[in-house]
């Protein structure tokens, strides 16, 4: 086929702002090796949709009087009787079991967007010289962290962690933790308002106190490179963290020693041992790593593989691969989801991939998931693809929002860079093509390519439909291609567009020949239980029956590397309000939101069952 001539607009120097390594002033990636306090539990909150607690129209008497994040007993206040009274009582609000999102704890909270208080009391015991610190695995979208009355800190961007010194504030005894919550969105968020997923607005992630030295390991990273080094940094942090001994033990098979420099950074570069086993989706052998430096010791399980892609074949450990895959979202099986990805919860989505659908990869859509989550993949060997939620639209024009972008990329790439699981970076999931946009785009896969070169970069692209010589095309059009190493599309011919599903398989596709593709998404909705001679949409006949027509033409994409169809189970979207099918719910899973497999479920395990053998 020839080229189809479509003008592609070229892309524009793109604007890259701060830091070349954005690394947050605190990482500390390996805290569940340390000496920490779990903040879970009951917290209590109080609602604020006019934002009193942060500013009042005047700033003056209401402020106080509302201002939720104060060290105050206001029972005890009160019983002083006198002119002084308040509009807020956090020690005797309603409470709510943390993490987890609002929208499902509450009737009222059902569709609340805006601003919440929370607040949680605890008792510390904070080390003699040592530090202090509150690490927040992700709060939905905007935090305001105030400890004991002092304002701690602020975060942006609702699926990445943040930490927050707390040596000075913290108290030995009680202490009082406020934090405001802000689900609102705007034009300048990451994501904008406008997705197809649900709000999910809260401390939605764990929430821990976390103990560490003076002087303390904040991080270590360790990567097998192809040419068969293990190579990777630990960050100290402290007055003592230059040229300091660091000593990184490898499941007692091999030992590294380094020196940290003047800013507390030491390289590790050793050969690999030669018993060192591969970690892949087949045998996800992680070691213990441990990690010792100023009197400090951090503990991580890491698997060792390498990723990489050779013309149109994706290699893993050097092999290739294909990857058997599914789309999910962070969503517990249950009728009345909250975001809570307990371990549990994280496994049974994550066993239905590995056994029930006989995968090897699940594309973890359209956010950072769970560290529980990431680490589970690790553990039960799944490969996984990372993104953050650059979704059809974000203000492209704006530097102030590509730098969120980049932030937010960095803290991923910074939380799950020990995680072997983790083979590919998005960049973004469709967006529809401008030379704004490709420069927004490109500017995060350069950041991405700086800060983890070891991992491939992709982005889920639209198709364009196209008549060339006089036949219809499904094409790529797109100059974003230059900067990935792994093409990706979401195609839902069949479901959105008007083909009927037996013209499926004989539709053709040009794509480069030279470079690997996924189909990211495709997908049709289906009610569990709705059945009839297959003609109808939203039956799971029709389901059934698109898969099989959708995986016929995939067959026949001579680069085709892997699927991640959309999606493992029914979630919860307010774009979905067809009142017999949807009531709210995307019905695109494979299974319902309480975990009924559909008919297209067996079609995509048998197909894989399959696959797996070839
Ligand atoms: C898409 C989006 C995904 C939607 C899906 C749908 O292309 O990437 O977020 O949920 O289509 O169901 O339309």
């Amino acid at each position: 086929l020839a080229t189809a001539a479509v003008a592609i607009p070229a892309a524009a120097a793109p604007a890259v702002p701060t830091s070349p390594d954005l690394r947050p002033a605190f990482l500390l990636t390996a805290s569940p090796s340390r000496d920490s306090q779990d903040l879970s539990g009951q917290w209590t909150f109080s609602k604020d949709l006019y934002r009193t607690g942060l500013n009042d129209i005047n700033g003056w008497v209401a402020k106080s009087r509302m201002q939720r994040y104060r060290d105050l007993d206001v029972a005890t206040e009160e019983a002083k009787g006198g002119a002084t009274f308040f509009e807020f009582d956090m020690d005797r609000g309603a409470q709510m079991s943390i993490p987890g999102a609002w929208n499902a704890a509450k009737p009222e909270l059902r569709y609340y967007d805006g601003l919440v208080w929370f607040q949680r009391k605890f008792r510390a015991k904070p080390l003699a010289g040592g530090r202090a610190f509150l690490r927040f695995e992700a709060v939905n979208y905007r935090a305001y962290v105030y400890l004991n009355g002092k304002e701690i800190g602020r975060h942006e961007g609702g699926f990445t962690p943040f930490v927050l010194e707390v040596t000075e504030a913290l108290r030995d005894g009680d202490n009082r933790l406020t934090v405001g919550v802000d689900s609102s969105h705007d034009a300048q968020t990451i994501p904008t308002p406008i997705t197809d997923w649900d709000l999910y607005g809260g401390i939605t992630r764990p929430v821990r106190l976390v103990y560490a030295p003076a002087t303390f390991i904040d991080d270590a990273a360790l990567t097998l490179k192809e040419n068969g080094r293990i190579t990777g940094e630990v960050q100290l942090q402290g007055a003592r963290a230059a040229n300091q001994a660091v000593t990184v033990d490898i499941g007692g098979l091999a030992k590294a020693t380094a020196t940290t420099d003047a800013n507390g950074r030491a390289a590790i570069d050793i050969a690999a041992p030669a018993k060192l086993q591969r970690w892949s989706p087949d045998s996800p052998k992680l070691y213990d790593v441990r990690v010792t430096a100023a009197g400090d010791t951090i503990r991580d399980r890491i698997g060792f593989r390498t990723i990489a892609v050779k013309g149109s074949q994706i290699l893993l450990n050097g092999k290739p691969i294909f990857l058997r895959g599914i789309s999910l979202h962070e969503e517990e099986f249950g009728p009345n989801p909250a975001r809570n990805m307990t371990e549990q919860a994280a496994r049974a989505l994550l066993t239905e991939i590995k056994h029930g659908l006989h995968g090897n990869y699940v594309r973890l859509s359209h956010y950072p998931h769970s560290e529980t989550t990431v680490r589970l993949a690790d553990e039960m060997g799944l490969l996984v693809w990372s993104e953050i939620p650059v979704y059809w639209t974000v203000d492209w024009d704006n530097p102030a929002v590509l730098g969120k972008a980049l932030a937010m990329q960095a803290e991923t790439i910074y939380r799950d860079r020990n995680r072997a699981a983790v083979v590919l970076w998005s960049v973004g999931n469709e967006t529809p093509v401008s030379a704004p946009r490709t420069a927004f785009h490109g500017a995060m896969a350069d950041n991405v390519r700086r800060l983890d070169p070891t991992r491939l970069i992709s982005a889920a692209l639209l198709v364009e439909r196209h008549k060339v010589d006089g036949e219809d095309v499904t094409a790529i059009q797109d100059p974003l291609v230059d900067k990935l190493d792994v093409l990706a599309v979401n195609t839902y011919a069949g479901w959105y567009g008007d083909d009927p599903l037996d013209a499926l398989p004989g539709l053709k596709w040009q794509v480069p020949a030279d470079r690997p593709l996924i189909l990211s998404e495709f997908g049709a909705d289906a009610l569990a239980g709705y059945r009839n001679d297959g003609k109808r949409k939203f039956t799971e006949e029709y389901q059934a029956e698109y898969y099989r027509k959708t995986l016929a033409m995939a067959e026949k994409i001579p680069t085709l590397r892997g699927l991640s169809p959309w999606i493992l189970k029914d979630f919860q979207s307010p774009r979905r309000e067809h009142p017999v099918f949807q009531n709210g719910w995307n019905r695109k899973g494979l299974m319902s939101e309480t975990g009924v497999k559909k008919e297209a479920f067996g079609v995509l395990a048998d197909y894989y069952a399959t696959r797996a053998g070839r």
